[in-house]
């Protein structure tokens, strides 16, 4: 397969003035007529007229209405073309009912979809499918289906056809087009300068109760954007759909919307308070991306971070006004280093802008998205507050309508703040978390910060050389008060020193506080230290995170020297369990455990080799040990933070309902799942019924709740997801790869849903010890199945293979049998690109 270089970037030899579409909808003979006005682009030194195109029928083209005869491959074709304006004309017919790589038109339970992010548009016509040619858009929708939707305004709309008109010049990858027998769920806005807009979620019949919630999310975004960053709504109609069969959580097309149905529908009874909180998350990262993504987009798939950072930093300053700004930071950190901090230290290791790639599918990652995000916010600390503002104004202004690039996003922050950015464009280019190494001294009244970055080699980049990192730091007394608020050093250099004058003990260190920064820290300090900040620091994120460096080193002394718990943060935990002052919220994130695979890699990180089972057990041990230690304070905590009031997926409510659930998690190593039961039994809202649910799977009491639950909810998918999960998630560890095969054999597993095959299959790569049992079952399951969906989704299939990514941290004998699964489906004759290109990465 080719590989595609950033650095052999050229604008396309046309522009293109107006797209007209036809669709004459039929689920195995779509027709899909396009009339395009082209003409020459003055910017443009290559004339060659190529046009994308893949899986087409071509029944006709003509230019200037002449017939022609392109020369066709499977990728495009190509045509002699005049050199003044022209207007090319196709007619092509396509299969959606075939597509399940649920890419380009396709159908969805008798619905017709689109996803067209990232080139999926050339799958439904010949057409420039890159990101950089924009256009209007004409469509006329022809069929059946009561609901014909596409971009833009609505236009004439009759029996049995619609038409739609986008005026916003737009890329292919954003165009959209749904028809079904929808519902809708009606809402209205008025814009700032008073525009009324019409807003619609549109389902399945039988969903319309789980339309409130984002219809709630989708107004608050669009006055949260007008507020804080002056952007307004552009048309008179947004439209949302709501999909069953989605690669992802959901797509920004202009004016429509299309979500995975689990990404967007919701109601108390079948949704967590996770879930709500994720769906307004994702209601408002997509309707962020009208202006940060479709305003303005991106010149090339290597600029993805343009949008997709920055709306996901967005997204997150909204959550973080709309909940507890604390609780978001230190949810999106630890999410961070799950996902992130993995891809960077491992085989799947590249840059926030990539420079190169074989199917642009495979760089929707952590790093391009959350690591992406991290990039804004330290830009936002390094300009403040009011820079920042008017950075992204300058942005709006200069490029709205652009199709734009790294380099033009850093040149309006280096123009309206006077800062040279040179240094900080290597947090794009250079791939890799940075270590930060932090010794310090005292003498006379000076407290000195020493710094110390590296970054380790990754694939294809072994020279790292030092980027500006800003660290917040803040300085404790001896007696837990605060001598110094917090300060943000600037470090640009390989080593730096700073210096604190004028104090009268040696202070105690509050390291990036808040995580300005991706990077790992590593500074020795003992356990007395880090009690001493989680009962003393202001700073929410690093109370939080002194918490998790106890639990964390008190695991590996039991991992690496077989030592007890530690007394020193049992007690702590204790104690800011005990603390009323604190919010429900942040005190549930206190009581969470280093995962195993954070484990794994502090091991490895250490030298050790991970035994997948070896922690497993000692994260076992650990949680009973706290269990037995809070035996009074458990169920005071559970009895104290039940919420009595109906039910609201707020922020308040939600803490409480998480803590109460911890406590649960405590009472049921004790009670072998009694009160677990009870809640079960009375539960009225998923999050009870949920919480509860696990604690009997992981107490091996679940047999009658198992049976419970899918006889209440066989008729809901989104809720029969879960209980596919939940059993894979908790089983043991030698039976996670039978529960998940046995699974399969379902009526309800289908592997054309995406959500159920994640449910089932992904559960299983979450079941970290399960994953890596040592008999390998693990991965024979995960690798099979893998093998089957290529075929049918080779979207999903390659970004599930990322579970294979850790392999080289382990034994030789896991090694081996991670290797010869990699390499089986390597060897399977015709793997997708996709998939290819991922497993010849880990496999290296
Ligand atoms: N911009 C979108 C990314 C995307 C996508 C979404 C659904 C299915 C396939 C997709 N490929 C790429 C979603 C977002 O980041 O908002
Ligand atoms: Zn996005």
């Amino acid at each position: 397969p080719q590989t595609i270089y950033l650095k052999d970037y050229t604008p396309f030899g046309f522009r293109i003035d107006e797209v007209a579409l036809t669709f004459r909808l039929d689920p195995s003979a779509t027709r899909v007529i396009s009339r395009i006005a082209f003409r020459p682009n003055p910017e443009a030194q290559d004339r060659r007229f190529f046009l994308h195109g893949e899986k087409l029928k071509l029944i006709s083209a003509s230019i200037d209405g002449q017939p022609v005869a392109p020369d066709v491959t499977d990728e495009g074709l190509t045509c002699e073309v005049p050199d003044t304006p022209f207007v090319w004309e196709a007619e092509v017919e396509i299969d959606p009912q075939a597509n399940t790589a649920l890419e380009g038109l396709y159908m969805s339970n008798g619905m017709y979809c689109t996803q067209c992010e990232a080139e999926g548009f050339r799958k439904i016509t010949y057409y420039p499918d890159r990101p950089d040619v924009l256009a209007p858009f004409d469509v006329r929708i022809e069929g059946e289906e009561k609901v014909l939707l596409s971009n833009g305004n609505p236009g004439a709309q009759g029996d049995g056809f619609a038409e739609w008109h986008d005026p916003w010049p737009k890329p292919a990858y954003l165009f959209a087009l749904v028809a079904g027998d929808l519902v809708n769920h009606p809402g209205h806005f008025t814009t700032r300068s008073g525009k009324p807009v019409e807003l619609n979620v549109w389902v399945r019949p039988g969903d319309e109760n789980k339309c409130a919630f984002a219809m709630e999310s989708l107004i608050k975004s669009m006055k949260w954007d007008e507020e804080v960053y002056g952007r307004e709504y552009d048309l008179d109609i947004f439209n949302i759909v709501a999909v069953d069969d989605f690669n992802m959580g959901a797509m920004e097309n202009k004016g429509l919307n299309i979500f995975n149905s689990a990404a967007v529908l919701a109601n108390p009874a079948t949704s967590t308070d996770m879930n709500f909180e994720r769906i307004e998350a994702i209601i408002a990262h997509e309707y962020f991306h009208n202006w940060t993504g479709n305003r303005i987009t991106c010149r090339d798939w290597f600029q993805l971070c343009l949008k997709e950072g920055l709306t996901v930093f967005r997204d997150s300053e909204f959550t973080a006004d709309m909940r507890s700004a604390a609780v978001k930071r230190i949810s999106d950190v630890i999410a961070l280093r799950a996902r992130q901090f993995r891809e960077d230290n491992g085989p799947l290791a590249h840059p926030v802008r990539p420079e190169s790639f074989v199917e642009i599918n495979n760089f929707y990652t952590a790093t391009v998205y959350e690591k992406g995000a991290e990039l804004i916010g330290m830009l936002k600390t390094l300009v403040g507050d009011e820079g920042y503002a008017k950075a992204l104004d300058l942005y709006f202004e200069r490029h709205d309508g652009d199709a734009a690039t790294i380099e033009d996003w850093l040149a309006v922050f280096e123009e309206a703040t006077g800062r040279d950015l040179t240094q900080f464009m290597r947090w794009y280019t250079d791939a890799g978390t940075p270590r930060l190494k932090v010794t310090d001294d005292y003498a006379d009244g000076t407290y000195t910060l020493h710094f110390e970055q590296s970054t380790p080699p990754t694939p294809g980049q072994t020279d790292k050389p030092p980027r500006v990192i800003p660290i917040a730091v803040g300085l404790l007394g001896p007696n837990g008060d605060e001598v110094l608020e917090t300060q943000v050093l600037e470090m640009t250099e390989t080593k730096q020193s700073f210096s604190f004058e004028g104090l009268g003990a040696k202070p105690v260190p509050s390291v990036l506080r808040g995580f300005s920064a991706p990077v790992i820290v590593e500074r020795e300090t003992d356990n007395a230290e880090r009690a001493f900040l989680l009962a003393h620091d202001t700073d929410p994120f690093n109370k939080w995170e002194a918490g998790r460096d106890l639990a964390r080193d008190g695991l590996l002394a039991m991992l690496r020297d077989g030592a007890q718990p530690d007394d020193l943060y049992l007690d702590a935990v204790q104690a800011m369990l005990r603390d009323d002052s604190l919010d429900p919220a942040f005190r549930w994130l206190a009581l969470g455990l280093p995962s195993q695979d954070d484990l794994a890699q502090a091991l490895y990180d250490g030298g050790t080799t991970p035994d997948p089972q070896a922690i497993w057990e000692a994260l076992e041990t650990l949680k009973h040990a706290r269990a037995e230690a809070m035996q009074d304070l458990a169920p005071k905590l559970y009895a104290q933070y039940q919420v009595t009031e109906p039910y609201q997926p707020n922020a308040e409510q939600s803490g409480a309902r998480a803590l109460a659930n911890g406590a649960l998690g405590l009472i049921t190593r004790l009670d072998g799942g009694a009160q677990a039961q009870a809640q079960y039994d009375a539960a009225d809202n998923m999050t009870q019924q949920l919480a509860a649910f696990s604690c009997l799977l992981q107490a091996g009491k679940g047999d009658a709740a198992t049976q419970a639950f899918y006889d209440q909810w066989r008729h809901d998918r989104l809720v029969i997801d879960k209980w596919f999960s939940l059993q894979v998630v908790n089983a043991a560890p030698e039976d996670a790869a039978d529960v998940a095969e046995r699974l399969t054999g379902h009526p309800d597993f289908s592997m054309k849903n995406p959500n159920r095959f994640r449910a089932t299959l992904g559960a299983l790569a979450m079941n970290a010890v399960g994953f890596h049992h040592a008999s390998g079952k693990g991965y024979r399951v995960l690798a099979d199945w893998l093998i089957k969906l290529d075929p049918l989704n080779p979207q999903t299939t390659a970004r599930m293979c990322s579970a294979f990514e850790t392999w080289r941290r382990y034994d030789a004998d896991r090694q081996a049998k991670i290797a010869a699964e990699l390499d089986r489906i390597l060897a399977v004759e015709g793997l997708s690109r996709d998939t290819t290109e991922m497993v010849s990465r880990i496999r290296g």
